[in-house]
């Protein structure tokens, strides 16, 4: 496993406890600690630290990939993908991000309010 050195990785090593909610070979999804909506999960890359979008290669389409899919799947597994959804990535500081280990946000369970500045 690469380093993994940030707040995520010692959820991913089981190292701070966290809910999760999905995993697979590739993708952790748990919940956020500050939810911003009903249902709010944090999808996460478990052995590769990338720590913003502005750092992800081509090699990494396929795990990016994975990300949307594994929300997408959760979404329908807890049925709510009828009513719908939103998924976010924050990238750096004007975009609000704070924790720098790449991360897809699902927001879900209510109407959500139209985003911008
Ligand atoms: O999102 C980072 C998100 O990470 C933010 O919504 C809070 C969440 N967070 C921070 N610490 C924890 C722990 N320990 N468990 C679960 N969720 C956590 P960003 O896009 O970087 O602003």
């Amino acid at each position: 496993m690469t380093e993994n050195d940030t707040l995520f990785g010692k959820i991913i090593r089981r190292e701070i406890p966290a809910t999760i909610v999905y995993e697979d070979e590739h993708v952790l999804g748990f919940k956020d600690i500050a939810p911003q909506a009903p249902v709010h999960i944090l999808f996460i890359p478990k052995q590769v630290l990338i720590p913003t979008l502005d750092d992800l290669q081509p090699e990494h389409a396929e795990l990016v990939g994975r990300l949307v899919l594994a929300a997408a799947h959760y979404a329908r597994e807890q049925g709510f993908a009828e009513d719908g959804y939103r998924v976010v990535m924050n990238c750096r500081e004007h975009a609000g991000q704070t924790v720098f280990h790449i991360h897809l946000h699902l927001l879900a369970g209510t109407q959500l309010g139209r985003f911008g500045a």
